[in-house]
């Protein structure tokens, strides 16, 4: 196991039921990094140390859902309308349904917030720090702040979506960022959007890890 270094957050990124196999828009073995996840979250309960979970929560007919564009389908490309894409979706992490629930398995009580996102019905929101339209803040970055946090480290679901624009923003935020590859899967779509995103991640300074 890794040394976690002093004044580090985990992000935990949409761990929700959703995202499991079975889900809605289930990520491809995205249940066999529960374990892990909590093994490295009960390391983050620790003085100087915290662990945020984030949960994509969106209202019925949501922008970023196939069903809400007339003719269109889940995994269809869809441009020209800021803040929803590349891809359309289908219907997931509705507010209040099974479904928008972080998975039993994981131990939420290691975390001292949960970071909703997707909220507004028009704008879709990738990162836990800022929606898509790269303005409206969730208050991830504040809350880092007051807990005095230099070091990010980021794991969940989806590798290329949410992991990836969680780190790429907790970077441009200013924190240190370690994204841990083996506690993480992705979509891979479009074609190659995983390599894509670790090489991103690699040409913008964000260490690629293993626990
Ligand atoms: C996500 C697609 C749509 C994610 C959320 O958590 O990676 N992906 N909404
Ligand atoms: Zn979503």
């Amino acid at each position: 196991m890794i040394d976690i270094k002093r004044r580090s957050a985990l992000i935990v990124v949409d761990m929700q039921n959703d995202f499991l196999p079975g889900g809605a828009l289930p990520v491809a073995e995205g249940d066999q990094i529960i374990d892990g996840i909590n093994e490295l979250a009960r390391k983050f309960y620790n003085k100087d140390k915290i662990v945020i979970f984030s949960q994509d929560w969106h209202p019925e007919g949501h922008a970023s859902f196939a069903s809400s564009h007339e003719g269109k389908n889940p995994g269809n490309p869809i441009e020209g309308v800021p803040g929803i894409g590349p891809v359309l979706w289908p219907d997931h992490c509705v507010q209040n349904t099974y479904g928008a629930e972080i998975n039993e398995r994981i131990e939420k009580k290691y975390g001292i917030a949960i970071i909703q996102k997707g909220t507004n019905p028009n704008i879709d929101s990738y990162s836990a720090f800022f929606e898509n339209d790269k303005k409206t803040k969730t208050g991830l970055t504040d809350l880092l702040r007051e807990k005095r946090i230099k070091n990010v480290y980021v794991c969940g679901l989806a590798l290329d979506y949410c992991c990836f624009y969680t780190a790429m923003d907790a970077k441009s935020e200013g924190f240190n960022v370690f994204f841990i590859k083996n506690l993480t899967k992705g979509i891979d779509i479009p074609v190659k959007n995983i390599q894509n995103s670790l090489d991103s991640m690699t040409s913008a300074g964000i260490e690629i890890i293993e626990v």
